[in-house]
């Protein structure tokens, strides 16, 4: 059945050695192998166009990081590479290709779904994306009083908004002056708030959603219409909202117009989607230039990935280390840090991408798995996080391998804020592996003139282990293509990761249960008679209908 290699990675040859490394290597230091090994700091830095991903300040001898590419090389990466830009079917449980690659391809190779070349189609649809877009910012098209759109309002959830929401704020500095909107959450004070910030007459709503049948985005789409139609005639909807979907039945119920529907693909899984039609509201918030940057900066990750050496290849390289703390060092979880505010929900987005592609515990022959799987993804942006949760990454007693994202150039004029910010951002991956010594804590301490006593009874809280590894992204600046490579850099991360561990990364069947269950409790919550439950979840619904 499967279309990938399949291969349980505790039995390969590698696998054990790692182990039998970690033994050995346990005690070494990272400030060790920089004594130990010449020329550490190159050999352990990547420089790809505007990318300097420096991964030297990790628990990784040169003979750790020698077995996790012999690793990578008996679960047979190269060949689930090429399955994977080639259209296989590897989506299995779900019986699709994952193809989001097609959609930033340079076109000069034929992608084939079947025996069906995508390629014009990827191409057709953009084109009537962007002529759509282009009549929006120009004015051109009119809203039923015959002003133009100056808001958009993106109506769409998980997938079909987190992707969108974060690449829009991520390049606000390149927006129009049309002002995005996104809702996502069934809660509907969520979109009350936002409907008393837009005029009817001058917003276009994006009802965004691969199925056309999620609760929340129908709930909103539904509420938001009713809500439209107190102002503007039935024949307004025409010219305010518009369909981003594969279901172009329920769409047609729902009574939008075929002109206005955007389609897109089954194998394009809705956290990988932000490149397809989906990405209309950063289409229209960006404009088509900025947008087609954005997939060509994909584009060049993506062959990147798919043609350099293991050992010069960065999604590759930042998914061993992952594995390596993940399923040697016994680490639970991993920070992402980017130190920039237009960058502030990438944690957030990539929770979802590699939370819900890699938490799986069952492998690709149906069995339960004995090893660790997924990854535990949480962060913020540098330097706020410095000022809340680094003290953990610091002196806690877990083990958090953080990346630091930074850019060299900041987008604005901003005098020596850049320097300040990305000091902080080198400052912080220095400590956090030199960390602080009894004797330099009691040479600051002998300054301030303390008493022996206090010295000694201080100096514990003072020290800092260090040890702790870090990778560092220093990007040139933060541009549409960059951000495209960085995106799809973590993107391959993923797929490499579900490669190795043996499972499926492009289902989400967690995700699809939460459909069902919102569906059968609240007939329980809307009628009189209730069905079975354990007591308590009968008693949380009773307590509910009491109020
Ligand atoms: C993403 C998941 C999930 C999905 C949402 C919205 O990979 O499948 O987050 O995107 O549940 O689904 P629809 O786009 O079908 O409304």
């Amino acid at each position: 059945m499967t279309t990938l290699p399949n291969h349980n990675p505790t039995q390969l040859a590698a696998w054990k050695a790692l182990k039998k490394q970690f033994d050995e290597q346990k005690e070494t230091t990272i400030l060790d192998l920089f004594e130990s090994e010449t020329d550490r700091q190159a050999k352990c830095t990547v420089i790809w166009e505007d990318f300097y991903v420096d991964y030297s300040k990790n628990r990784l001898s040169e003979k750790t990081l020698a077995l996790l590419l012999d690793l990578a090389a008996q679960a047979e990466l190269p060949r689930a590479i090429e399955a994977y830009f080639t259209g296989a079917r590897i989506n299995v449980t779900e019986d699709r290709a994952v193809l989001h690659t097609a959609l930033r391809s340079d076109g000069k190779e034929p992608i084939s779904v079947g025996d069906h070349n995508v390629i014009p189609d990827v191409n057709a649809v953009k084109e009537e994306m962007y002529v759509f877009a282009e009549k929006i910012i120009s004015g051109a098209w009119k809203g039923y009083t015959g002003k133009a759109i100056d808001t958009i309002v993106n109506i769409g959830i998980g997938g079909s908004d987190l992707g969108p929401a974060m690449v829009t704020e991520a390049l606000e500095f390149y927006g129009n002056h049309l002002t995005p909107y996104f809702v996502s959450n069934v809660e509907g004070d969520h979109h009350k708030e936002l409907l008393k910030k837009i005029d009817p007459e001058t917003t276009l709503f994006l009802v965004v959603s691969k199925t056309f049948t999620t609760q929340e985005t129908l709930a909103n789409a539904t509420s938001i219409r009713q809500w439209f139609l107190t102002s503007a005639p039935e024949s307004a909807i025409a010219q305010h909202f518009v369909a981003v979907s594969t279901n172009l039945e329920k769409i047609k119920a729902f009574g939008i117009a075929a002109d206005n529907v955007f389609p897109m693909n089954d194998w394009v899984g809705g956290r990988f989607s932000l490149w397809s039609t989906v990405g209309l509201s950063i289409c229209l918030a960006v404009g088509p230039k900025h947008f087609e940057e954005l997939l060509e900066g994909a584009g060049a990750m993506d062959r990147h990935f798919r043609h350099s050496p293991a050992e010069q290849n960065i999604p590759t390289l930042l998914a061993l280390i992952s594995i390596w703390y993940n399923n040697f060092w016994g680490a639970e979880s991993e920070a992402i840090v980017p130190y920039t505010q237009y960058l502030r929900n990438l944690p957030a987005y990539l929770q979802q991408g590699i939370m819900e592609s890699n938490g799986k515990g069952v492998d690709r022959n149906g069995q339960p798995i004995d090893y660790q799987t997924g990854t535990i993804i949480w962060g913020a942006s540098g330097t706020n996080a410095q000022h809340a949760f680094f003290q953990l990454i610091h002196q806690g007693t877990k083990l958090i391998p953080t990346d630091f994202i930074g850019f060299k150039e900041s987008l604005h004029d901003t005098g020596d804020h850049q320097e300040k910010l990305i000091s902080n951002l080198i400052a912080q991956t220095e400590a956090l592996m030199c960390g602080k010594t009894e004797k330099t804590v009691r040479e600051e301490l002998k300054k301030n003139d303390l008493s022996p006593k206090t010295i000694d009874q201080l100096t514990p809280f003072k020290v800092f282990s260090g040890n702790r590894p870090t990778n560092t992204l220093l990007i040139n600046k933060l541009t549409p293509y960059n951000l495209g490579a960085l995106i799809a850099l973590y993107e391959h991360k993923i797929f490499v990761q579900g490669v190795l561990w043996n499972i499926y990364s492009y289902d989400q069947w967690g995700v699809e249960l939460g459909k069902q269950l919102a569906n059968s409790v609240l007939s329980d919550l809307q009628n009189e008679k209730i069905n079975q439950h354990d007591p308590s979840t009968t008693a949380l619904i009773n307590r509910y209908k009491k109020h």
